[in-house]
C-alpha cells in the first residue's frame, strides 16, 4: 500500500487531496472525500467568515476524519476567513492565487499545517522559509487560476528546491499520473477536475456533463492579460471573452473584468453553462463517469499501485 510521509502527518489512509475548487468544494465534497481516506478540502473562496464557519461546522457534522480549508488570497473575504480557519480548530489550511505570507505566523501558532499552492520554485523557498508544512506545486494543466510551468517540469524543480513535501497537482485524473507524480518526487497528489464528478458533489449536473462530454483539446486558458490566467472549458462565451481580451484598443480592461464577474458561479450553482464559465483542468476528457469519491480514490490508488508494480519489474 503506497504510503507517505503525509499520510502519517495529516492522519489520512491515502496521501491524495480534493483540489479546493471555488463554488465546488463544500462540505459535502470535503466530507465525501475525507471519509473516503483522503484529505477533503473546502474552499473559503466564496464565503465571508460566518458562511464559511458554517460549513465548517456542517462538515465537522458529516465526518470525523481529518479535513482542511483552501484560502483562495484574491477572495475579497481572505482577512475574515483567514481568523475562522483558527477559531475553528481547522487543522490544515491549503492556499492558492496568491502569497500567504501575511498569514502564515498566525496559522502555524494555531497548529495549522499550511501548505500553500505554489507556481514556481521562488515561491516554494519563501513558503518553507516561513514555516509550511509541505507545498503544493501545481502545473498549469489545471483548472482555475493557473501558473505557467506544466506538472511535469514544475514538481522536479520544486522537489530539488525545498526540504518540505511537495504534492503534486495539475493533469492528475488516474492511476497512472499519480504514480507520474510519485516519481517525480511528490509524496501525493492533489486531485480537482475528477472530483467535479463525485457522487457527493453537489454543482449543477449541466456542469458536470460539460466535464462529462469533454475532449482532451477542449480546455483554454483566458484572463491572461487582467494577470487572473483562468484554465476552463471552451464555449461561446470563452469566444467572446478571448475576442475582447485580444482587442485592448476597444475593450478596457474594467470591462473585461466585469465580463468575467460572476460567470463562475452561474455555471456552477445554477447550471447556466451557455452564459458561465465551467472550470477544468487539461484532464476533464479523462473523466467519463460519475461516481461516490470512495470509488475515485480507490481506482486512482489500485490502478497506481498496479503501474509501480509493473514499473518495477523492469529494475533489475
Ligand atoms: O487558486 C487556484 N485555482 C483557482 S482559484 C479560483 S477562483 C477564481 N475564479 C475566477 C477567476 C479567478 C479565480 C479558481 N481556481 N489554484 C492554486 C494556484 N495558485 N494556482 C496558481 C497559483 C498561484 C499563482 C501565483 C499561487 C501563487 C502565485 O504567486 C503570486 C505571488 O504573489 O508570488
Amino acid at each position: 500500500m503506497i504510503s507517505t510521509v503525509i499520510n502519517e502527518e495529516l492522519k489520512i489512509k491515502y496521501p491524495i487531496f480534493q483540489g479546493g475548487m471555488a463554488w465546488v468544494a463544500d462540505a459535502s465534497l470535503a466530507a465525501g472525500v475525507s471519509n473516503a481516506g483522503g484529505l477533503g478540502l473546502i474552499a473559503a473562496m466564496n464565503s465571508n467568515g460566518e458562511q464559511l464557519r458554517a460549513e465548517i461546522k456542517k462538515c465537522k457534522e458529516l465526518t470525523d476524519k481529518p479535513f482542511g480549508v483552501n484560502i483562495m488570497l484574491m477572495s475579497p473575504f481572505a482577512d475574515e476567513v483567514a481568523d475562522v480557519v483558527v477559531e475553528e480548530g481547522v487543522k490544515v489550511v491549503t492556499t492558492g492565487a496568491g502569497n500567504p505570507g501575511k498569514y502564515m505566523d498566525k496559522w502555524i501558532q494555531a497548529g495549522i499545517k499550511v501548505i500553500p499552492v505554489v507556481p514556481s520554485t521562488a515561491l516554494a523557498r519563501r513558503m518553507e522559509k516561513l514555516g509550511a508544512f509541505a507545498v503544493i506545486a501545481e502545473g498549469g494543466e489545471s483548472g482555475g487560476h493557473v501558473g505557467d510551468l506544466t506538472t511535469m517540469a514544475l514538481v522536479p524543480q520544486v522537489v530539488d528546491a525545498v526540504n518540505i513535501p511537495v504534492i503534486a497537482a495539475g493533469g492528475i485524473a488516474d492511476g497512472r499520473q499519480l504514480a507520474a507524480c510519485l516519481m517525480l518526487g511528490a509524496v501525493g497528489v492533489q486531485v480537482g477536475t475528477r472530483f467535479l464528478v463525485a457522487k457527493e458533489c453537489t454543482i449543477a449536473q449541466e456542469y458536470k456533463d460539460k466535464i462529462l462530454k469533454a475532449k482532451d483539446i477542449d480546455t483554454v486558458v483566458t484572463g491572461k492579460r487582467l494577470g487572473h490566467p483562468v484554465r476552463c472549458i471552451k464555449s461561446g462565451y470563452t469566444r467572446e471573452y478571448t475576442k475582447m481580451e485580444y482587442d485592448s484598443s476597444t475593450y478596457s480592461d474594467d470591462e473585461l473584468e466585469a465580463k468575467g464577474a460572476g460567470v463562475l458561479r452561474l455555471a456552477a450553482r445554477e447550471g447556466d453553462v451557455k452564459n458561465g464559465c465551467v472550470l477544468a483542468g487539461q484532464v476533464a476528457s479523462m473523466v467519463t463517469k460519475e461516481e461516490p469519491a470512495k470509488d475515485i480514490i480507490e481506482d486512482l490508488f489500485t490502478k497506481a499501485e498496479e503501474v509501480l508494480g509493473g514499473a518495477l519489474k523492469w529494475v533489475k
